[in-house]
C-alpha cells in the first residue's frame, strides 16, 4: 500500500459572494458588498488544480452544497425569499474553503491504522455552521473504504475549524507524525474560532500523539483568525511567522523532542510583520513535496505583489533549505473573502485506490468541469442581485448538472 498526500479542493459554487459575513477575516469585511465573479472564481481554483497536477501532486475536489440551504432556513422557519438577514447566511458558497471540512489523522498516526476524518462543526460563524451535514455526507462518501473512520462534529459549544487549525510535522507523509492542534483563547477583538476543548476531543477520538498549541492573540487580533494564515507545515518542516505561536519557546521544544529533523522557518517580524503577512497570505500557502524531491510554496499572487515579502522568499529559496520552489496562482476570487490556496484544499494521507474514484481528479475531468462552469455558472452577482431571488433556481440547476456529470447524483436532494 503506498500513501500519498492528495489535495481535496472545494469546487467554487455559483452562488459566491462577498457578504462580509466573517468578523476578523479582513478581507472578507473590507470587500463586503463588492461584485463577485462566481465563474471566473471557479475556473481560478481548477487552474490551480491543473498545475498541481502537472507538478505531478495528486488532487481530488469536493462539491459545493445546495445553496440557498432551504433546509437550514426551513429549520429556522423561514423559506427563501422571506430569510431577511438569514439569506446571506443560506446562500453563501462558503463552503469552497475545504481546509475547514475536517480534521484529518493519517492512518501511520493513529492507534488504530485507520485514516480519521472529523468534520468541523464551524459552530462561531452562521453562514459556515450549516456546512457540516453536506459535509458529513460527501466525506462519507469519497471515505467510505474500511481504512478510514468518518466521525461526526463535535457537539457546541465547542468550536471546531478543521484541518485550518491542526498541522503534522513527519518524516515523510507515510511514517508516523506528531499532530499539532492550534486553538485560539476569547477576550482579543476578534473571535477565537477555533476551542481548546475541541481540539482535545478530536485528538482523543483519533487517538494520536497530540500537541496543543495557543494560537497569538496578536496573530488574531491582526487578522489571522484560522492558524493556516500565520503558518504550514509539510512532512518534518515547519514554516510559520515569528508570532504565530502564544507560547514558541515550548511549542519548539516539545516539537523538537518529539521529532529531532524537524526543520523550522520562521519569518521575522522585522522582515514581514503580522499585517503584511495578512495581507499578502504568504504562509496560506501549500507546502508541498515534489516527486523529484524538494519542497515548493504554491502563494497567491498577492504575495508576489509585495516586495518585502517577495524578497524574503525568493532569499529564501535561493538558500540551501528544504523549500527549493515558488510557484504563485491567481485565487484571486477566494482572496477576496480571505481564502487563499491553502484555505481551498483538504489534505489527506491515504492510498488513493481506497478513496471513491469519482472525487480523484485528472486533466479531463477538469476539462468536463471547466466547461459546465463555462456553461452554467453566473459570470458576476452584484450584491444587488445577490438579494434577488431571480438567479438561484439556475445556481441549483449549475449545480446539478456538475453532479450529473461527475456521476455523483447521490448528492443531489432527495
Ligand atoms: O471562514 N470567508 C471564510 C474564509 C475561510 C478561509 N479558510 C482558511 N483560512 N482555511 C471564513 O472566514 C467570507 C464569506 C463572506 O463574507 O461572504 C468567508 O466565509
Amino acid at each position: 500500500m503506498s500513501l500519498v498526500e492528495i489535495n481535496f479542493d472545494g469546487i467554487v459554487g455559483p452562488t459566491h459572494n462577498y457578504a462580509g459575513l466573517s468578523l476578523g477575516n479582513l478581507a472578507a469585511t473590507a470587500n463586503a458588498g463588492r461584485t463577485s465573479y462566481p465563474r471566473a472564481a471557479a475556473l481560478q481554483g481548477l487552474a490551480k488544480m491543473r498545475a498541481n497536477l502537472r507538478l505531478g501532486l495528486a488532487q481530488g475536489i469536493l462539491l459545493p452544497h445546495p445553496r440557498p440551504n432551504s433546509r437550514w432556513l426551513a429549520a429556522m422557519a423561514t423559506h427563501a425569499g422571506h430569510a431577511g438577514p438569514l439569506w446571506p447566511a443560506a446562500s453563501s458558497a462558503s463552503a469552497m474553503w475545504a481546509a475547514n471540512a475536517a480534521t484529518v489523522s493519517p492512518a501511520p498516526d493513529t492507534a488504530d491504522g485507520r485514516c480519521h476524518l472529523s468534520v468541523a462543526n464551524l459552530i462561531t460563524m452562521p453562514h459556515r455552521s450549516h456546512e457540516w451535514p453536506e459535509t458529513l455526507r460527501q466525506l462519507r462518501l469519497a471515505f467510505a473504504n474500511s481504512a478510514f473512520a468518518v466521525h461526526d462534529p463535535v457537539p457546541p459549544p465547542f468550536g471546531d475549524e478543521g484541518a485550518a487549525n491542526h498541522m503534522r510535522l513527519c518524516e515523510h507523509h507515510g511514517t508516523p507524525g506528531v499532530e499539532v492542534f492550534v486553538h485560539g483563547e476569547p477576550g482579543g477583538p476578534f473571535p477565537a474560532r477555533q476551542h481548546r476543548q475541541a481540539s482535545a476531543a478530536i485528538a482523543r477520538r483519533h487517538d494520536v500523539d497530540a500537541l496543543f498549541v495557543q494560537q497569538s492573540p496578536e496573530a488574531i487580533a491582526a487578522g489571522a483568525f484560522h492558524n493556516d494564515v500565520v503558518a504550514v507545515a509539510n512532512e518534518r518542516v515547519l514554516f510559520a511567522h515569528e508570532h504565530a505561536f502564544a507560547d514558541k519557546a515550548r511549542f519548539f521544544d516539545s516539537l523538537r523532542t518529539r521529532l529531532p529533523s524537524v526543520e523550522i522557518i520562521e519569518v521575522p517580524a522585522s522582515a514581514v510583520s503580522l499585517a503584511e503577512a495578512v495581507a499578502s497570505y504568504l504562509f496560506n500557502a501549500q507546502l508541498v513535496t515534489l516527486p523529484a524531491g524538494g519542497m515548493a510554496l504554491i502563494l497567491p499572487d498577492e504575495a508576489q505583489a509585495k516586495p518585502r515579502v517577495w524578497t524574503w522568499l525568493e532569499a529564501l529559496v535561493a538558500g540551501n533549505g528544504p523549500i527549493r520552489r515558488l510557484v504563485p496562482v491567481d485565487v484571486r476570487e477566494s482572496m477576496a473573502n480571505g481564502g487563499g490556496p491553502a484555505c481551498l484544499r483538504l489534505r489527506v494521507v491515504c492510498d488513493p485506490a481506497t478513496v471513491d474514484a469519482r472525487f480523484l481528479m485528472d486533466e479531463a475531468k477538469l476539462d468536463r468541469i471547466g466547461e459546465i462552469v463555462e456553461a452554467h455558472w453566473p459570470e458576476q452577482v452584484t450584491a444587488a442581485e445577490h438579494d434577488t431571488l431571480g438567479a438561484w433556481p439556475a445556481a441549483e440547476a449549475a449545480r446539478l448538472t456538475l453532479l450529473r456529470a461527475l456521476d455523483l447524483v447521490e448528492l443531489t436532494y432527495s
